[in-house]
């Protein structure tokens, strides 16, 4: 895997996403060495150009002599019907070309099943040397906003024509933006977009600094721009250490962990335990919010 093998480093990546036996000790073995890439998260509504602008952005990375490996979760919402991520960037690096690796992920949808496996993936990826790490992840739902957090630089994309979505960034991702894009640029409405969204950031705490940048994916206008701006964050980042980067991911690991064990105890301590807090919260003995604790310590 560390000499770039291509099939050991699939086979790592499915060892760690399906948590297969082995998993623990692969991470053991590969500790000194994760940390390493630089992880860089694309997200943004549905049919925004996420996975045709991360296609993009494979290209100018290697371009720049990058290695990069994609995690790219597939298929694509049905909303844009767009492009299948891992199909674009296997179709646009050369055949041969080492210095690409893509993995698939399976369709999210399953409650708190996919993240933290795309987490472990990150950790193969990374451990077999990858300089880059891109992942796309679709900026609904929290756990899709986690794993944007996990990344070390956050590209948050935007479109003309997307409306209410521009209105739900706005209150959402905005917040864990490093960098802003208008994709589509080359539509009516981009600069009007790229407007409100920079009137969006100048309110926010923080938002000066975050660069608004256009692109199109389409046409490969503004991605030497985008990925200058993602290097710039990225060299930061990297500052911070890979102590503190592989503490992030261990602590998302373990949140996401608890609340599925959460989850699960509930399930299983069947309707008895909730129903009796029920019954106190109806009594007026309990809010559900203190209730909450007091199920905790009987799970
Ligand atoms: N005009 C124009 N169309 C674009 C551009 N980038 C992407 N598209 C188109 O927009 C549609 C959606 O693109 P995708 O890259 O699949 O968008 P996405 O954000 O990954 O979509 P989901 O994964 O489904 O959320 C496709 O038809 C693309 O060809 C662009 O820069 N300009
Ligand atoms: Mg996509």
């Amino acid at each position: 895997m560390r000499s770039g093998e291509r099939r050991a480093i699939a086979e790592a990546a499915t060892l760690l996403e399906a948590l297969r036996p082995g998993a623990r000790e692969l991470v053991t073995a590969l500790g000194d060495y994760l940390g390493q890439a630089l992880v860089v998260g694309f997200t943004g509504p549905p049919g925004a150009g996420k996975s045709t602008l991360v296609n993009a952005v494979v290209a100018e990375l290697r371009r720049r002599g990058q290695t990069v490996a994609v995690i790219a979760v597939d298929p694509s919402s049905p909303v844009s019907g767009g492009a299948i991520l891992g199909d674009r960037v296997r179709m646009t690096a050369a055949s041969g070309d080492n210095g690409v690796f893509v993995r698939s992920l399976a369709s999210r949808g399953s409650l708190g099943g996919l993240s933290p496996a795309a987490v472990r993936v990150i950790d193969a990826l990374d451990g077999a040397g990858f300089d880059v790490v891109l992942l796309e992840t679709v900026g609904t739902g929290q756990s899709e906003i986690d794993v944007a957090e996990i990344a070390d630089v956050r590209v948050v994309i935007a479109a003309p024509g997307l409306g209410d979505d521009i209105q739900a960034m706005k209150s959402g991702h905005l917040e864990i933006a490093d960098i802003v894009v208008v994709n589509k640029a080359d539509l009516p409405g981009a600069s009007i977009t790229r407007a409100q969204l920079e009137a969006a950031l100048a309110m926010r705490v923080g938002g000066h600094g975050i660069p608004v940048l256009t692109t199109s994916a389409l046409q490969g206008s503004g991605i030497a721009e985008l990925v200058t701006a993602v290097d710039r964050v990225g060299k930061e980042r990297l500052a911070a250490g890979v102590v503190a980067r592989r503490r992030r991911r261990a602590r998302y690991l373990i949140a996401r962990a608890a609340a599925d064990l959460v989850a699960r105890r509930i399930k299983e301590g069947g309707p008895a335990v909730l129903d009796a807090l029920a019954d106190e919260v109806l009594a007026g003995a309990q809010t559900p919010e203190g209730a909450a604790g007091m199920l905790l310590t009987r799970l």
